[in-house]
């Protein structure tokens, strides 16, 4: 097993080429062994593993610092920093967290769970590296789902101030829990079918230069135009166009190409995004088919991916989606909002039945917050279905935008009390203290 070679931080990169494939089954295998007994987030790490194995070939852990966004991709992290054995414990009490933990080993950089926070956080790192004048290199990770919530761009806003390197490696798997949405999401898609910029750029200024008399003038005066030539040929182009300089795409199941872009990316100055591709669930079918069931599964059998415990019992949830059908039903004003957590509330039989009043807003929880109060205020009676720890998010939100006005908006939180297996950054705890003081 080439597996066992790892104990600890950079043993990957005593593992020579010819075995990393045979490495990402290995580490596959482990994954779906461990997680079909305990449960956990199983689709968006079967994704990540060569992305995993790139990142710890590229840069050397624990000097460099890796930020996982929400961190629920973070397993093959796990294995390759030397905690194989703490997946007898996953997400159990006193056990091995299913997120980044600080306080679990020195190659977790930065405590996570909830979604959105890593290029801000990176960013931190980077600007104290600058300040202290240290020399490691900074990468925060982020999926194309967590890329939908606000703060993602308020870090970029901010990222293209930054003169030293910092690295973004967007992990795009054209998902978030479910079908992600939006305009972003369209914006990756049309990149995701460009062919690589720098390609088509040398490709481009190339043919030009070839035309008699007047080709060499034109590519420069193309490269004198504001934007450059990367406006004439890729769609929108949002990263450069906010300082960030962009690369990709790249094969995110391909290691040796991830690795090289991962080098030529710490070789530039200022911020840039490294566009990574990758499937959902990759390696294992049921997975693959059905990426939104598996990214947060119970104990399941491996032959049949089917959940190993029946439940007999309706909980909040399922008496939630069925009261809510019932009530598009019967008053077509109600609409339903969800911020990216269609499934996990209950919503999608309320989508199936009523898709032009359900509004999934992206991981967004202040956005839907103040999105239900418009609706409210134009006279509709939205319901927001919402766990109870990421509704802490759109505070303000609730406050400002919806009690002081006095709008009907509904809160139905799911998910409050203790949830166990996703530990602290997930437990409902804190909703009656923090919603009580709210009177209006
Ligand atoms: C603030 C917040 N809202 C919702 C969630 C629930 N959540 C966990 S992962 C996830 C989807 C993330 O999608 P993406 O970043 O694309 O990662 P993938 O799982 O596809 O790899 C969501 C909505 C969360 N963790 N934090």
């Amino acid at each position: 097993m080439v597996l066992e070679k790892i104990t600890q931080a950079n043993d990957i990169k005593k593992v020579g080429k010819a075995e990393w494939s045979l490495l990402a089954e290995e580490i596959r295998a482990f994954l779906i062994d461990k997680i079909s007994l305990s449960g956990g987030h199983l689709a968006s790490n079967l994704g990540a593993v060569e992305l995993t194995m790139a990142l710890h070939l590229a840069f050397d852990l624990p000097k460099d610092k890796i930020v996982w966004d929400v961190g629920h991709q973070s397993y093959t992290h796990k294995i390759l920093t030397g905690r194989m054995d703490g997946f007898d414990t996953l997400r159990k009490y006193g056990g091995m967290s299913g997120f980044p933990k600080r306080g679990e080993s020195e190659c977790d950089c930065f405590n996570t769970g909830h979604s959105s926070t890593s290029i801000s956080a990176g960013l931190g790192y980077a600007m104290a590296r600058q300040i202290k004048g240290e020399d490691y290199k900074v990468v925060s990770v982020i999926g194309d789902g967590a890329l939908t919530g606000g703060m993602a761009y308020e870090a970029m806003n901010n990222a293209s101030r930054i003169r030293s390197n910092f690295i973004i490696v967007l992990n795009d798997n054209n998902m978030s829990i479910s079908e992600n949405v939006g305009g972003l999401s369209k914006h990756l898609n049309n990149l995701r079918t460009a062919k690589p910029y720098q390609e088509i750029k040398t490709g481009i200024a190339n043919s030009l230069s070839r035309i008699p008399v007047c080709g060499e003038g034109l590519v420069e005066r193309i490269r004198k135009t504001k934007s450059g030539i990367k406006h004439l040929l890729v769609p929108g182009m949002l990263f450069e166009d906010m300082g960030i300089m962009y690369l990709g795409p790249v094969d995110g199941h391909n290691i040796s190409q991830m690795v090289k872009a991962f080098r030529e990316a710490t070789r530039l100055q200022g911020p840039v995004l490294v566009h990574v591709l990758t499937k959902k669930g990759k390696g294992y079918r049921p997975a693959e088919r059905h990426p939104a069931r598996f990214h947060g599964t119970d104990p399941f059998n491996i032959k049949t991916g089917l959940p190993l415990k029946k439940r007999v019992k309706a909980n909040y949830t399922d008496v939630f989606s069925t009261v809510m059908c019932k009530l598009g039903e019967r008053d077509p004003s109600v609409v339903a909002v969800t911020a990216a957590m269609s499934d996990g509330t209950g919503l999608k039989r309320f989508h199936n039945k009523y898709p032009e009043r359900f509004f999934d807003v992206g991981i967004a929880e202040g956005h839907m917050a103040t999105f239900a109060a418009g609706l409210a205020a134009a006279g509709l009676k939205p319901v927001v279905a919402v766990y109870s720890s990421f509704l802490q998010r759109a505070y303000d939100q609730v406050l400002h935008d919806v009690c002081i006005q006095n709008l009907p908006v509904v809160f139905a939180v799911d998910r409050a009390g203790l949830v166990g297996s996703d530990g602290e950054t997930h437990q409902g705890i804190f909703d009656i203290s923090y919603l009580c003081g709210i009177r209006i």
